[in-house]
């Protein structure tokens, strides 16, 4: 068994200082059975926490360390920037660089605006769709995660489905009112919703590939749907990248299925590591955004000079050749390790992948829903969790989120990790 004393003593002592001892909920491993490891540093692939073991790591932070910890050029673009000063609260070259750089891969995007997280893009596009239309409504899926803003907290995933809480108090009954949940992959479902009140719709807000059940992808047809309807109606269609954004290929989703989406919101990738958010789209909605247009939307670290260079050094690396073969190759080779341990296993799970996403599901599968999610026994699931970090990898302490794979993790770490899982999943029979 590791020692975790220094981490649970840490934790002990987050408690009496930070609700619940950490700054974001999932982290608590509340539902894995276990005290969080307390992270000291981090490299490439690997992860060592304050006790000091060592860990393949398959959080990368949420998404944002997609070439692994330490990058050596995303570290020198930010100790550059260092020495010319952290926060500006003015316009910096940095911030037409990294514009540019998201309007020249982003397809369908002529300006980007920046904010510091993707809670902040998310309502950002709500707001914007909203002012651009003229109507009050939108719909969401259940179990897709679009950040913490009241009108979005309604049916969402990740920590609010690991959490098991059914609607968050706090948020209003007037304000979840304008908020209309479908299930995810239904696209009748939604063409029913739009023939009821299609007018009043503002927009459609949907994870592309959803990773906040666990990986969803969307089945053939149903975001294409999504766009037609959006067509018929007069709504906007919002595809939230925040995940899949620079990581289902350069130009995310909308790259990956050839769908254009009307905004697209962006975060993790983006900032190389540091607070990021972005709203992206034609130059006609974007320029409904304050100062150009009436949509007010502000922020004081908005483009700060450090988030923007290890942003543009991240892209940077990405857009390089072969970026992308390498990805989708490491994340098959991930989902053939996984399937191979479940098969060995002999217990009713599935694997869904796509590109450097995956997720272990403990379901006979197919897994393609909320409600298919919901049903899974979460409960081995954290026999397996423990079992994982035990045996020296770190994974997203709840079933409902991803395994991100980086470019530093090497084709042997996969194959460990597969062989880790078969003795883990041993003990979720
Ligand atoms: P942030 O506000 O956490 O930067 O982004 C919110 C967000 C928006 N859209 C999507 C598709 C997202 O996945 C997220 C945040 N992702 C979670 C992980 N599933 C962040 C981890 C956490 O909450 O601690």
């Amino acid at each position: 068994m590791l020692n975790h004393d220094r981490s649970a003593g840490d934790f002990a002592q987050a408690c009496k200082s930070i609700p619940g001892g950490v700054n974001s909920p999932v982290r608590a491993f509340g539902k894995v059975g276990c005290t969080p490891v307390f992270y000291d540093h981090a490299q490439g692939s690997h992860v060592w926490d304050v006790d000091g073991n060592e860990y393949v790591d398959f959080i990368c932070s949420w998404g944002p360390m997609i070439l692994g910890h330490g990058d050596a050029d995303v570290l020198g673009a930010v100790r550059a920037q260092l020495d010319r000063g952290v926060s500006y609260g003015a316009p910096c070259e940095a911030e037409i660089r990294l514009a540019q750089l998201i309007c020249e891969i982003v397809p369908n995007a002529e300006r980007a605006r920046m904010v510091s997280s993707g809670t902040e893009a998310t309502m950002t596009a709500i707001r914007l769709a909203r002012g651009c239309t003229g109507r009050d409504k939108f719909v969401k899926f259940e179990g897709n995660y679009h950040g913490h803003s009241d009108s979005l907290l309604v049916a969402a995933g990740s920590g609010v489905a690991t959490l098991g809480i059914p609607d968050t108090p706090g948020v209003t009954a007037g304000t979840a009112a304008d908020t209309i949940v479908a299930p995810y992959n239904d696209l009748q479902a939604v063409k029913d919703i739009f023939a009821q009140v299609g007018k009043q719709i503002a927009a459609i807000i949907v994870e592309p590939i959803a990773g906040n059940m666990g990986v969803v992808a969307p089945v053939p047809g149903f975001l294409e749907g999504l766009r037609a309807v959006c067509d018929e109606y007069g709504a906007l269609l919002i595809f939230d990248e925040v995940i899949s954004g620079f990581r289902a290929a350069i130009g995310g989703a909308q790259e990956r299925f050839g769908i254009r989406a009307d905004l697209c919101t962006y975060g993790k990738i983006i900032g190389g590591g540091f607070p990021v958010g972005c709203v992206a789209g034609r130059a006609e909605l974007m320029e409904q955004l304050a100062p150009t247009g009436p949509v007010y939307q502000a922020g004081t670290l908005s483009g700060n000079p450090v988030a923007m260079e290890a942003g543009i050094a991240t892209l940077t690396k990405l857009m390089q050749p072969g970026v992308y073969e390498e990805l989708e190759r490491k994340g098959a080779l991930l989902a053939e390790v996984l399937r191979a341990a479940v098969a060995e296993a002999g217990i009713p799970a599935c694997v869904n992948q796509m590109g450097s996403l995956a997720t272990l599901f403990f379901h006979p599968g197919p897994v393609t829903c909320w409600d298919d999610a919901a049903a899974c026994d979460t409960d081995a699931f954290a026999r397996y969790f423990r079992g994982m970090l035990e045996a020296g990898f770190l994974i997203a302490p709840s079933q409902f989120e991803a395994l991100f794979v980086s470019l530093a993790h090497t084709d042997g770490e996969i194959e460990r990790f597969g062989t880790a899982a078969r003795a883990a999943l041993a003990n979720c029979r």
